[in-house]
């Protein structure tokens, strides 16, 4: 098989990518390990900046997100027993975040490139990239039990942080900074409908509460637990008793309990190779960089990473001009790197060190006042949770 851009994986940046350049006129073909259905059911993230939105828009994607996503337009800081709302638009000269699953977006981008005769194949397994550094690179894939080739003219590495596409890039030619924390995140999902109306990021001495949503019925809760912890420890009473004892606040608040439909623990880990290109072989989304979940940034930068490579393609492919090409890791790096220093601040800002000091205690709730009470702190907070501008 030939095509002019391989795409590895069909997760967000995949299939935003192959949607992105089909409306380019630039022919492309998906290749994704998993089946459909294990790509639109996987649960992760919950929260679109407004720039995401935008680009979601533009390439007409948005018909349901449209009708049930939910704009919101604040968060709530909650520690010593208090509540603290961020106004977003108030704070950022009018930007807003959505609530829409990323596994809505998945089904959404998925549905369009089936309605467009794109080609995305299910169940099948990159294996390696092949002539990155020349002119006709090629991707060796597995499917229905053989082995392929995939002949192309540009590879987009997609596949997530496990894939295979930077692990192809030769030894030496990239560079990795990474950070691990001493915690993961247990996440439940519960039909019951959401305690709040916006978003709560709780610090508690017993450690870091999130209560998120997927649509007026299904609530989404998070608590940091121990990064060797196992769902198996974590009956539904003991998930809703902790919730309860992390979110208490003084004056009237009830945190609704339902049945919980899904639990799981995930690690956190902050995760940046560069440059995220290698030749004709261009890494996008996760299998690039990793953000700790705390600043809801994931998804947004691969969004933002695909929009980036899009443009930089066509551009190439109409003219042969190669400079949006040359820019794209550096481009990418500026955005990505500010969104790991604001995930890093909210993880460490947020959570509860088992190890740490009692100065660096103290400095987190000097940090946590700080924020709650003056206008600029809070506005720097916004800017980012909102999002900066695509450009
Ligand atoms: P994905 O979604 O991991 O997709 C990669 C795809 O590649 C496939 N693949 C392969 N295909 C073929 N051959 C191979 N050899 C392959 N190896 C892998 C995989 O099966 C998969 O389908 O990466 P992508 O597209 O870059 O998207 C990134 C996002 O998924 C991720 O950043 C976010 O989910 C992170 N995240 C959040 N981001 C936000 O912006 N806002 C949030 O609120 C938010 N919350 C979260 C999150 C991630 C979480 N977890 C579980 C890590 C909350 C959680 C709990
Ligand atoms: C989610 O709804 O899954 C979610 C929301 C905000 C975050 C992380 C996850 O910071």
């Amino acid at each position: 098989m030939r095509t002019s851009v391989a795409i590895i994986g069909a997760g967000p940046a995949g299939l935003l990518l192959s949607h992105l350049l089909h409306r380019q006129g630039v022919d492309n073909v998906v290749l994704e390990l998993r089946t459909r259905e294990y790509v639109e059911r996987r649960q992760r993230a919950g929260i679109l900046e407004q720039g995401t939105v935008d680009v979601l828009r533009a390439a007409g994607a948005t018909g349901r997100l449209d009708r049930e996503g939910l704009t919101h337009h604040g968060i709530e800081l909650r520690f010593d027993r208090r509540s603290h709302r961020i106004d977003l638009p108030g704070l950022t000269g009018g930007r807003s975040v959505t609530v829409y699953a990323q596994t809505e977006v998945v089904k959404d981008l998925a549905a369009l490139r089936e309605q467009a005769g794109g080609t995305v194949l299910f169940e099948a397994e990159a294996l390696a990239v092949e002539g990155a550094g020349t002119d006709s690179p090629r991707v060796r894939y597995r499917h229905g039990g053989a082995e392929h080739v995939l002949d192309c003219d540009l590879v987009a590495a997609c596949d997530g942080f496990h894939g295979i596409g930077r692990r192809s890039v030769p030894e030496g030619a990239l560079t990795v900074a990474e950070r691990t924390y001493p915690f993961a995140w247990l996440g439940i999902l519960a039909d019951v409908p959401p305690s709040c109306e916006e978003l709560v990021y709780a610090h508690h001495e017993r450690g870091f509460a999130l209560h998120s949503m997927r649509s007026p019925q299904v609530s989404r809760l998070y608590l940091q637990v121990d990064p060797d912890d196992r769902v198996e420890n974590w009956p539904d009473e003991r998930i809703w008793d902790e919730l309860d004892a992390r979110f208490a606040v003084d004056g009237a608040w009830t945190l609704r309990r339902g049945p919980i439909t899904e639990k799981s623990i995930t690690p956190m880990r902050s995760f940046v190779a560069e440059p995220m290109r290698h030749g004709r072989l261009f890494l996008a989304g996760d299998a690039a960089h990793i953000v700790p979940p705390t600043g809801a940034k994931g998804l947004n930068l691969a969004v933002a990473d695909v929009t980036l490579l899009a443009r930089a393609v066509a551009h190439w492919r109409a003219d042969g001009d190669e400079s949006l090409l040359d820019a794209y890791s550096e481009t990418a790096l500026r955005r990505v790197w500010r969104a790991e220093h604001f995930s890093y601040t909210m993880t460490t800002l947020l959570h509860a060190d088992p190890g740490e000091s009692e100065f660096d205690r103290r400095l987190r709730l000097s940090h946590l006042r700080y924020l709650a009470s003056s206008p600029s702190a809070s506005a720097s907070l916004a800017e980012n949770y909102a999002g900066l501008p695509m450009d």
